[in-house]
């Protein structure tokens, strides 16, 4: 079958970070990873622990689920973006709040090793080095990947885990 989609002859590592605070929090979550999975140039291939939580940045709000993957794609990176976004949408999500509630949030946190500053999309996402829910997944599945000049693991050693809980979920790929 042909995709209108431009797709690269190499695969790339990507690194998502998952997040929902909103409903049925870990159906939400397992829903997207199976909409990433069901995309043409997509292909899960590590998934980590869930995480509940503690809210960051506007703090009156419930706890997340949290989860990172990785994934090999085809996928431009633009085009990724485009793919998260939808999913996002399918799934019902409203942008209202910068950092308020949300049903599904999918950020693209690493794409190989390149560096993409553009409208809307920044890799590696600027923050990863400075948020516990971030982290605390990531260390699952990408301990040895650099944020500047520290590992992820070091950055997760390093930062203040309070009200980060790892949920003892079984984990389907
Ligand atoms: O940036 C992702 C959305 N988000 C989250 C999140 O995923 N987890 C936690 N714990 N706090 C958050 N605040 C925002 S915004």
């Amino acid at each position: 079958m042909t995709s209108a989609v431009p797709q690269r002859a190499t695969p790339v590592e990507a690194i998502l970070g998952l997040g929902s605070n909103i409903g049925d929090l870990r159906v939400q979550i397992d829903c997207a990873v199976a909409a990433l999975h069901a995309t043409p140039g997509v292909r899960v291939i590590r998934h980590s622990a869930y995480y509940r939580t503690a809210p960051w940045g506007e703090t009156n709000q419930p706890s997340f689920l949290n989860i990172c993957i990785a994934i090999e794609t085809t996928l431009e990176p633009r085009n990724l973006l485009e793919t998260a976004l939808r999913i996002e949408q399918e799934a019902g999500r409203v942008r209202r709040e910068r950092w308020g509630p949300r049903i599904i949030d999918i950020d693209i946190l690493f794409y190989g090793d390149e560096v993409i500053d553009e409208p809307h999309l920044h890799v590696p996402h600027p923050y990863i080095g400075e948020r516990a829910f971030v982290l605390a997944p990531l260390v699952d599945i990408a301990p040895e990947r650099m944020i500047g000049s520290r590992s992820v693991r070091e950055a997760a050693a390093a930062i203040d885990m309070t009200g980060i809980e790892r949920l003892d979920w079984e984990v389907h790929l």
